[in-house]
């Protein structure tokens, strides 16, 4: 067993004696109240989940295990003469809870590098596609078609007992995530790049590896890869993707099932996809003021335009958040240190002084500021990878980090099928009538 396993497995234990301890001595306490408000509109804010890898907190925005994004940037183990964290020391700290040294984190990139290998058929199932075929619907595809090499499902099959599910959803984990790039990078150079593929270099770090195969060698977009897939890794349990992930693990899908099921949720416009449809809308703002950039009165009128149309403004509004979030800042200062004077950088920026004010004053957006999507696609386009259908394949494989070390963490502590309670409107209705007789 690999010592990140055996670190991993004396975590869990210890976590898993402690809970069952909390549950015995204070599992009847009230954690919330649901109101009927909640139960209709996307259960917003009931506490109901346990997720350990990160807490995402209203205003301050997401931590990991504890630590900020720019805690992170300052304390995960860099690549050689670079600035940004490598995301092996993401994974490391939201699986074992603590901070990797440069050691740890070439383990597990070793680790992935070693298991890289995608079995041809994955390839044969994407050319089956029509090469039009969105690509995150490819990607999802892929995912399940990998799921032939699932060791827990293979286990499963011959019959494991309960206590050895982690062990086989840890192998299946860190085999998917070392898998991830050269599936994204196939897909992206067979719809974009004419098919000509690039091999992987198994001596370069996972994110250095991943901007090598879609065919980016220059340092620049390395660091923005190893930024990028930091901070798209994880935010918490709630939202789409991270809880697909684990209602559909819980049910003992195995990690290939559970993460493309998160994978077809990152794909809606709400969620991952809204950082291809912010490049979109400035886009088309672009060419409907036939300016590459305009100034912030146009922009201003654009966005009053959209909210007109019934649309959403992308990249901007959040279902936890209530300020601007702290991916779309470490974004912003990647962008001045590297690419200020970049013209879609600096409308994203012109974007940000102007948008708040007016989803505001609409009085009915409860978060006026920027997600992580609202910058994304901006640093994407300045080095060259200017197809946005791809853009939130890259979320993916970050995604992958978060939701799969938090999948090893509910079969390690043993968590039970998801089953929350479901009403009709006439069961609520009659509810009303007799809370309202009660009371009356
Ligand atoms: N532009 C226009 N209207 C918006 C808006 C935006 N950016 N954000 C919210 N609203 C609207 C909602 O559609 C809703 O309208 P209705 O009452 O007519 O249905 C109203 O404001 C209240 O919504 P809310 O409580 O503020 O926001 P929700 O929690 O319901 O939704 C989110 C959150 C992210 C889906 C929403 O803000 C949105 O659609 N944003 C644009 C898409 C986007 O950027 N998504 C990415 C989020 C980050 C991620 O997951 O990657």
């Amino acid at each position: 067993m690999g010592y990140v396993k055996d670190s991993f497995r004396a975590k869990a234990d210890e976590q898993a004696k402690e809970i069952k301890n909390i549950i015995a001595q204070h599992g009847e306490k009230v954690l919330d109240q649901v109101t009927i408000a909640q139960a209709y509109q996307g259960m917003r804010g009931i506490p109901g989940l346990i997720t350990e890898t990160s807490l995402l907190d209203s205003n301050e925005g997401i931590r990991f295990r504890g630590f900020s994004i720019p805690e992170l940037r300052e304390k995960l183990p860099h690549a050689e003469g670079g600035n940004e964290p490598l995301p092996e020391g993401l994974f490391y700290l939201m699986l074992v809870g603590e901070v990797p040294t440069q050691e740890d984190v070439e383990h597990i990139s070793a680790t992935w590098a070693r298991r890289s290998h995608v079995p041809n058929h994955v390839f044969d199932t994407i050319e089956a596609l029509p090469a039009s075929t969105h690509p995150m619907t490819q990607f999802s595809i892929a995912v399940l078609a990998l799921q032939t090499e699932s060791k827990f499902a293979k286990a499963y099959n011959e019959g494991i007992s309960k206590k050895e599910y982690w062990d086989y959803v840890y192998e299946d984990t860190m085999t998917l995530i070392a898998r991830l790039p050269r599936i994204a990078a196939y897909i992206y150079r067979r719809k974009y790049k004419n098919g000509e593929h690039i091999q992987p270099d198994g001596m370069l770090d996972w994110s250095a590896n991943f901007a090598h195969m879609l065919g980016f060698d220059n340092e620049g977009f390395r660091e923005l890869m190893r930024l990028y897939l930091t901070i798209h890794a994880d935010h918490e349990g709630g939202n789409v993707s991270a809880h697909a992930t684990h209602l559909v693990g819980s049910a003992l899908s195995d990690p290939y099932l559970s993460f493309a099921a998160g994978m077809t949720g990152l794909a809606g416009p709400l969620h991952g996809l809204a950082n291809q449809e912010v490049i979109r809308w400035i886009e088309e703002m672009q060419q409907e003021l036939k300016t590459e950039q305009p100034s912030k009165e146009q922009i201003a009128d654009y966005i009053k335009k959209t909210l007109t149309e019934g649309k959403v403004v992308p990249g901007y509004g959040h279902a936890v958040l209530r300020k601007t979030d702290p991916r779309f800042t470490a974004q912003m200062e990647f962008a001045k240190k590297h690419c200020p004077n970049d013209p879609v950088v600096q409308t994203v920026w012109n974007v940000y002084e102007v948008a708040p004010p007016i989803l505001e004053g609409t009085g009915k957006i409860k978060n006026p500021w920027p997600n992580v999507d609202a910058h994304s696609g901006a640093l994407l386009k300045h080095y060259g990878l200017v197809e946005e259908d791809f853009y939130t394949v890259l979320f993916g494989v970050s995604r992958a980090l978060g939701v799969l070390a938090s999948l090893c963490w509910d079969r390690a502590l043993g968590f039970a099928i998801e089953r929350p309670k479901s009403m009709t409107t006439e069961w609520i209705k009659k509810f009303v009538e007799k809370s309202e007789t009660v009371a009356g």
